[in-house]
């Protein structure tokens, strides 16, 4: 099995320490980040999603595979953050309301942090308010929400008519993802962006501000 299959099968596993070790010996092999993090990483949590839909694993397993995900996450993550770069803007960012799924979420950050964004984290169950308070205290210009339950999509939308009540529709941007999310969706509710990963955020944040 390839060093890339291991680290998805030890994710599905739940072996923390395994996929720690494995993603340390992938990074001195000179596998890149993003190489590691999608066909490794990523790949096993996808196959954890698919057996949980499928009752075939529980809850407790999921629990598992997250935290040996966050695990990898963070050997990845010094090499997605590239220090002494000046802020390209300031970005609040959360996953919304009712929603604890935050792995995506932190993902998004470490890849905004990494091109050079600076990034206010409010965490996961962010009620809409506080993205808005957030947002005006730090003058901030984008939003960004992730949710990964079909129930807590509408927080989403709730953010932006938030906005819009305030008049500050145009002048705080949002960007909205996360696996049940959709370009659609976005369009619908009237957020400004949508994406399907984390480098596509930063591409899309890129747009939203006019910076390259
Ligand atoms: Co839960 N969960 N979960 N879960 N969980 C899902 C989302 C689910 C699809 C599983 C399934 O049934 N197949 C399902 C949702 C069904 C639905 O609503 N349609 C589900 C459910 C039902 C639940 C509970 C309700 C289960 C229960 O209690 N019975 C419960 C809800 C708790 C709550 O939030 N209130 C629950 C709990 C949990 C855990 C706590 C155990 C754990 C989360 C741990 C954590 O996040 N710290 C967990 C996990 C791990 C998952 C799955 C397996 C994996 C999610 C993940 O981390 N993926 C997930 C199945 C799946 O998505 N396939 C599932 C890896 C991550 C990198 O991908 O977050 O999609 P993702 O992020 C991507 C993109 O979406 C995008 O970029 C990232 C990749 O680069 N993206 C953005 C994300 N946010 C973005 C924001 C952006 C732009 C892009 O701009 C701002």
């Amino acid at each position: 099995m390839d060093l890339m299959d291991q680290i998805s099968q030890y994710l599905q596993e739940g072996e923390e320490e395994k996929v720690f070790e494995l993603v340390q010996q992938a990074i001195k092999q000179g596998n890149t980040a993003k190489d590691i993090l999608n066909e490794g990483l990523i790949a096993g949590m996808n196959v954890v999603g698919q057996r949980f839909k499928a009752h075939e694993i529980f809850l407790p397993d999921v629990l598992m595979a997250a935290k040996a995900m966050v695990a990898g996450m963070e050997e990845l993550k010094p090499l997605l953050i590239k220090t002494g770069i000046p802020s390209r803007g300031k970005v609040v960012l959360g996953t919304v309301q009712g929603d604890l799924h935050d792995i995506g979420k932190n993902l998004v950050g470490v890849m905004l942090k990494g091109a050079g964004f600076e990034v206010i984290d409010l965490g996961n169950d962010v009620p809409p308010e506080e993205f808005l308070r957030v947002a005006h205290e730090q003058q901030a210009t984008v939003i960004g929400m992730s949710a990964l339950l079909t129930t807590t999509m509408p927080i989403m939308k709730s953010v932006v008519d938030l906005i819009k009540e305030k008049n500050l529709y145009g002048k705080i941007k949002t960007i909205i993802g996360g696996a049940p999310v959709t370009k659609e969706y976005a369009q619908e509710i009237g957020a400004d962006k949508y994406s399907y990963d984390a480098s596509h955020a930063v591409e899309s944040i890129k747009e939203l501000l006019g910076v390259n």
